[in-house]
């Protein structure tokens, strides 16, 4: 450990460690669930950490919020009611905001410390929480799930942290169903799924229980950020039976029509880099498959 840079140290990654240089620590406390802990960045802003695993920062969050939210979205016409399950910090829920066909966003977060800190210190993140359609419940995502009338969303988002520590199940096949449950027919599901290069066994499990559950399209896909560990993240999207989802050709272009263009532009996802994202390399795209 180098006295006064970060360094995240996980047995999910071992022997490597991303560090960030401390200007200064600005919060730090035990949750019911998890340490949280929010420092100053000398070169990448804010930056806020659950257990000691980096979730956000304030220079690279754009590549991740943006891409897990309009990957599912602009992959289906009109989306009226989104599920985002974990995405305390707001993020998430502000890119869903842009979306103008968008009538209900519910959101279900365990950890109810993530959205004051993020209310705190990162206010062009929680902005989400603004939008009059967003509904906060404080839960179990897992829980929230199952007690959902089945075929009530558009679209599911799970935002949600490494399986170890309170996220696990969400990783697990029961939830998987509980989610195509949720979903109507020709419904979308887009979840956090991990690191080409380092969780390919994690992976390979979360796509063959998808594609068990999910009867109508599954897709890897992928995006840069710098300050996860590997510099990249998946995703993992699913759509129910119904209407087909052909998630490569995004058929709803929100480049051209974002209803808060004008207060924040989009800084990563455009069209182009939405069909790109399932681009994979030839030792995953063995390891993946596609369908
Ligand atoms: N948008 C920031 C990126 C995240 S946040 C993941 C969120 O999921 C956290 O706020 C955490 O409290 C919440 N969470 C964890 N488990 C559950 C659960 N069971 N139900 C509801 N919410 C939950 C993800 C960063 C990925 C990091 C990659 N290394």
């Amino acid at each position: 450990v180098i006295p006064g840079w970060f360094s995240e140290i996980s047995p999910m990654w071992p022997g490597e460690a991303h560090s960030l240089k401390v200007e200064k620590v600005l919060f730090e406390e035990k949750s019911e669930y998890q340490n949280v802990m929010v420092f100053q960045s000398s070169t990448y802003g804010k930056v806020l950490v659950l257990d000691g695993v980096i979730q956000l920062t304030e220079r690279d969050e754009c590549a991740y919020q943006e891409m897990i939210t309009h990957l599912p979205l602009c992959s289906i016409p009109n989306p009226k009611k989104v599920l985002v399950i974990g995405g305390g910090d707001g993020g998430v829920l502000r890119e869903v905001a842009r979306h103008s066909s968008v009538e209900k966003i519910d959101i279900c977060e365990i950890d109810k410390m993530v959205v004051e800190v993020s209310k705190q210190f990162f206010p062009d993140v929680s902005v989400g929480f603004e939008d009059p359609r967003v509904t906060l419940n404080i839960g179990d995502g897992v829980a929230f799930l199952k007690a959902v009338e089945e075929g009530t969303y558009d679209a599911v988002i799970v935002d949600s942290s490494d399986p170890i520590g309170p996220a696990q199940e969400l990783f697990e096949k029961p939830f998987f169903a509980s989610v195509a449950r949720a979903l109507r027919p020709g419904g979308v599901m887009c979840t956090q799924a991990e690191s080409i290069w380092l969780h390919m066994d994690i992976i390979e499990g979360i796509v063959a229980n998808c594609r068990q559950i999910f009867k109508g399209s599954v897709n890897y896909a992928w995006t840069t950020v710098p300050t996860y560990p590997s510099g990249m993240i998946g995703f993992m999207l699913c759509s129910t039976e119904g209407p087909t989802v052909d998630f490569k050709n995004p058929v709803y272009s929100i480049d051209e029509d974002d209803t808060q263009q004008s207060t924040r532009p989009l800084k990563f996802y455009n069209s182009e880099i939405h069909s790109a994202a399932f681009c994979l390399p030839s030792f995953a795209k063995r390891a993946i498959g596609s369908k």
